[in-house]
C-alpha cells in the first residue's frame, strides 16, 4: 500500500532536457530575444513541418523533389555505397532518388541523422522497403551524428552526403562555413555532397512561404512556445503572441518572430527563467537565408569542395549543387 501524503521528488531532468532548458535561458535572454529553431521539431512540430511541406504556397520541397528525381542518376552514380543525409526528415526524398537512379547496385548504407524521434522512424520505414539498402538512424544533431558516421567508416566505395530542403539555410554565414567545413572533413577526397538550397526571389513569394494564408506556418512557430510549456513547464500565452514573417534584405534572409501583442510576465520554471514582454517585442525563432546560384557554388570551393554540376529549377527558383571533396 502507498502512503497517501508522500511528497514526490521532482523527476530528475533527462540531459536532453536540460540541455533545452540552459539553451532556452541563454537565448531568450539576449537582446533581441531568440529561440533556436532546431527546436520546432517536437512530435507536433515535425507533423506541422510535413504540412508546410504541403501548402501550395511553399514550392520548395516539390522544386527539390522535380529535380532530385530528373537527375537522380547523375546524382547517384554506381560507385557511391554509403549516404549519409543530414536533417532526413520523412525520408521521402531519399527514396525518389534511390528509385529515380535504379537498383542495379550492390548494396547501399544509408545514415540518417535527425533530432526528431519520429521522423527517423518513419523514414525508416519508408526506406527499410527498398531493395540491398541498411537503415542507420542517428537521432542527434548534425555534427554529432557525423561525427559517429565517421567512425563506421566502410572499407569499400565513396560516400555522398545529402543536405537537402534548404536546412543550410538556418544557419548564418560564419555558421555556415563551419558547417560545410566540417562536413568536408568527415568525407574522403571523391567523396560528394549534395547541396539543396532555396534562391532569392521576389519578396512577396518569400513572405507567402512564410506566412500561409491558412496559418501552418503561424502554428509551426507557436507551437515552439506550446512545448517549451509543456516540456519546461512554461506559462506563455499562446494568444498573446502572433506569428511574424519578415524579409531581411541586407541579410537576404527571411526571419520568423513571434511578437506579443501586449505586456506580459513570462515564466518558465524548468529553465529557472522570469521575464516580461513589451508590447511589440517580439521573440526571433528563425532565419532562413536564400542565395543567388554563383554564392552557392563560391561558398563550397571556399569550403574545399569542387562544383560538379548545379541545377535551378526555372519556375520555383531552387537549387541542387553537387559538389566533390578536394
Ligand atoms: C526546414 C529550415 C528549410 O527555412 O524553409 C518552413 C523551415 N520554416 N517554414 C525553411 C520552415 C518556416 C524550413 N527549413
Amino acid at each position: 500500500m502507498r502512503p497517501a501524503m508522500v511528497p514526490t521528488p521532482a523527476a530528475p531532468a533527462s540531459r536532453a532536457t536540460q540541455g533545452f532548458a540552459e539553451e532556452i535561458r541563454h537565448f531568450l535572454t539576449q537582446r533581441p530575444r531568440q529561440l533556436p529553431s532546431r527546436y520546432f521539431y517536437d512530435d507536433l512540430g515535425s507533423a506541422l513541418f510535413e504540412a508546410i511541406c504541403r501548402l501550395p504556397w511553399y514550392p520548395l520541397t516539390r522544386a527539390e523533389l522535380r529535380l532530385l528525381v530528373a537527375h537522380a542518376r547523375e546524382i547517384l552514380d554506381p560507385g557511391v555505397k554509403t549516404i549519409i543525409e543530414l536533417g532526413s526528415g520523412s525520408g521521402a526524398k531519399l527514396k525518389a532518388l534511390i528509385e529515380g537512379a535504379g537498383n542495379h547496385r550492390g548494396g547501399l548504407d544509408l545514415h540518417l541523422v535527425d533530432v526528431s524521434g519520429s521522423a527517423l522512424s518513419q523514414a525508416g520505414r519508408a526506406l527499410a522497403r527498398l531493395h540491398d539498402v541498411r537503415v542507420v538512424p542517428h537521432r542527434t544533431t548534425y555534427e554529432i551524428g557525423l561525427a559517429q558516421v565517421g567512425l563506421a567508416r566502410p572499407a569499400a566505395g565513396r560516400r555522398l552526403a545529402l543536405f537537402l530542403g534548404s536546412n543550410l539555410g538556418n544557419f548564418d554565414p560564419p555558421g555556415r562555413d563551419a558547417f560545410l567545413g566540417s562536413v568536408r572533413s568527415s568525407l574522403s577526397p571523391g567523396d560528394a555532397l549534395l547541396l539543396g538550397v532555396d534562391l532569392v526571389k521576389p519578396v512577396p513569394d518569400l513572405l507567402l512561404a512564410y506566412d500561409d494564408p491558412i496559418g501552418v506556418t503561424a502554428s509551426f512557430n507557436l507551437n515552439l512556445l506550446a512545448r517549451i510549456n509543456h516540456e519546461l513547464a512554461g506559462n506563455f500565452d499562446l494568444r498573446g503572441f502572433a506569428h511574424r514573417a519578415v524579409w531581411n534584405e541586407e541579410h537576404s534572409r527571411i526571419e520568423m518572430h513571434l511578437r506579443s501583442h501586449r505586456r506580459q510576465g513570462v515564466t518558465v520554471r524548468g529553465a529557472d527563467l522570469a521575464f516580461v514582454m513589451e508590447p511589440g517585442e517580439t521573440i526571433w525563432t528563425e532565419s532562413s537565408y536564400k542565395y543567388p546560384p554563383p554564392d552557392i557554388v563560391a561558398m563550397l570551393e571556399r569550403c574545399g569542395f569542387g562544383v560538379r554540376a548545379q541545377w535551378i529549377d526555372p519556375i520555383d527558383r531552387f537549387a541542387l549543387t553537387l559538389a566533390e571533396a578536394a
